[in-house]
C-alpha cells in the first residue's frame, strides 16, 4: 500500500530556557487513518441511509436526557461510547478520568438521546489522595447538579466486580438520589462480564434495590399486610435504594446487554424538539477533547497517582484538508518524571501518541496528526 512509504514517526528534542528540555513526538498515525479511511469508505452507506433516517421533522422529534451517575471508575464514559458506538467520553483504567460534565449526543432516526457523562462523586480524602484541586468536590457536585437539573431519568452505574463494594450503593450516589425523587432512575449492573459466576446476580438486585423495584417489593408468602410492614421497614433502613424503575446487566466493555438499554431509551424518548443538530455528537471543542484524550491516556499508561501530577495543556491546533494538526504539551514536576514519562528512547511517549492517536481517528472520524510534548519544570 502507498500510504506505507510515509514516515510514521518524527522525534525532535530542543532546549527550552536553558534548563528544562521538551521533548516532542509527532505521530502521523497512517495506520490509524487508513482504518479510519476504510471505516468511512464502509460507513460512507451507512452515513448517507443515516441522514436519510435523520431527516424528521420538528413535529416529530423526540428527546430523551440522560444523567449517567456513579462513583468514579464504574465504567460511566465506557457505557456512553459503546452504547451509541462512538468514542465521545475519554476513559481510562484510573479513576477521575471525566472531571467535567460532558454531553454526549446521540441522534437516530426521529430521535435524539443526550447522554450526560458525569464525573464520579469524590470524598476529601479522594481529593487529597489524587491531587484534584481543592475546588473539586463543590465543582463535581455543581456537575451533577447541573446534568440532574436537566434529566428526564438516571442511569445508575453500579460496579459488581468490586466484592468489597458491590452490595452498596455509594452514599454520594444515594445522597444524589434522594436530592432529585421526582426524576425516575433505573440501576445498571456494569462489569458482569468479570464476574465467575453470575448467579451472584439475582442476589445483588435484591440487596440493591431493597427487594424492590418501582417502589413494589417482591415477597413470596406473606400477606399484603406483612409485606406493607416489610417495605415500611425495608425504606426507613434504607441502605440501598427502593424506587429503580428497572434493572440491566450489562458489560459495557463487551457491549453485552447494551442493546436492551438502546431500545429501552429510545422507546422512552418524549415528543419534544431536539436540543441538537443531528450531526452534533459532543458539547466539547475538538480541542477539550484533544486535551482529556491524552489526560486518559497518561493515567493509563502511568503508575500509581503519578499521572495525577502532571498537567496537559494544548499548544497547537489547526484543521486543513480534512486532518487535524495538533499539539499538546505535558507539564512534568520534575525531569525524572519526564524521562518516566519518555521511556528509554522514547518508547513509552511514543506508545502513549499512538494510542491517542488511534482514540482520536475514532472521535473525529478523520486523519490527526499529533504531537505530545514534555517539559519539565525542575532539574
Ligand atoms: N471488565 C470490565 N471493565 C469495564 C467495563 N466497563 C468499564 N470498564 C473499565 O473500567 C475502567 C473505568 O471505565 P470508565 O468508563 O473510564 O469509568 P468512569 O465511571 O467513566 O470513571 P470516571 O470518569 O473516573 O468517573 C476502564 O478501564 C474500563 O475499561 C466492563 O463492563 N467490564
Ligand atoms: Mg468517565
Amino acid at each position: 500500500m502507498q500510504l506505507t512509504t510515509i514516515k510514521l514517526f518524527e522525534i525532535t528534542k530542543i532546549s527550552f530556557f536553558n534548563k528544562a528540555a521538551i521533548n516532542r513526538l509527532t505521530v502521523a498515525n497512517i495506520r490509524s487513518y487508513a482504518l479510519a479511511a476504510n471505516k468511512q469508505t464502509d460507513s460512507s452507506i451507512d452515513q448517507s441511509s443515516e441522514q436519510e433516517r435523520t431527516k424528521s421533522s420538528v413535529a416529530e422529534q423526540r428527546l430523551m436526557n440522560i444523567a449517567v451517575i456513579g462513583v468514579p471508575n464504574a465504567g460511566k464514559s465506557t457505557f456512553i461510547n459503546n452504547l451509541i458506538q462512538h468514542r465521545i467520553c475519554p476513559t481510562s483504567s484510573k479513576v477521575h478520568t471525566t472531571r467535567d460534565l460532558h454531553k454526549a449526543i446521540y441522534t437516530t432516526g426521529n430521535t435524539q438521546l443526550i447522554f450526560y457523562d458525569t464525573p464520579g462523586l469524590v470524598t476529601s480524602s479522594e481529593i487529597k489522595k489524587h491531587n484534584l484541586n481543592s475546588s473539586s468536590k463543590s465543582f463535581k457536585i455543581s456537575a451533577y447538579k447541573n446534568a440532574l437539573k436537566q434529566a428526564d431519568i438516571i442511569a445508575v452505574m453500579h460496579d459488581v466486580s468490586k466484592a468489597f463494594t458491590r452490595k452498596q450503593i455509594h452514599t454520594t450516589v444515594l445522597d444524589t438520589l434522594r436530592a432529585y425523587p421526582n426524576v425516575p432512575s433505573f440501576l445498571i449492573l456494569n462489569k458482569i462480564d468479570a464476574l465467575k459466576s453470575k448467579r451472584v446476580l439475582l442476589e445483588l438486585i435484591r440487596i440493591l434495590t431493597n427487594g424492590t423495584l418501582s417502589g413494589r417489593r417482591k415477597l413470596k408468602g406473606k400477606s399484603d399486610d406483612a409485606n406493607k410492614e416489610e417495605l415500611v421497614k425495608s425504606v426507613k433502613s434504607t441502605e440501598n435504594w427502593s424506587h429503580f424503575k428497572d434493572v440491566f446487566m450489562v458489560s459495557s466493555l463487551t457491549g453485552s446487554g447494551l442493546s436492551d438499554i438502546h431500545d429501552y431509551l429510545l422507546n422512552m424518548a418524549k415528543p419534544q424538539t431536539w436540543k441538537y443538530a443531528s450531526d452534533i455528537y459532543t458539547d466539547y471543542t475538538p480541542e477539550t477533547l484533544i486535551v482529556e484524550s491524552v489526560r486518559a491516556r497518561l493515567l493509563d499508561y502511568l503508575p500509581q497517582e503519578i499521572p495525577y501530577t502532571l498537567k496537559s495543556e494544548l499548544e497547537y491546533y489547526n484543521e486543513e484538508n480534512n486532518i487535524i494538526y495538533a499539539s499538546v504539551q505535558v507539564l512534568c514536576p520534575t525531569t525524572r518524571l519526564e524521562r518516566l514519562i519518555c521511556g528509554e528512547s522514547n518508547g513509552r511517549l511514543r506508545q502513549i501518541t499512538e494510542r491517542v492517536t488511534s482514540d482520536l481517528v475514532e472521535t473525529f472520524g478523520k486523519p490527526i496528526s499529533l504531537t505530545i510534548a514534555t517539559h519539565s519544570q525542575t532539574k
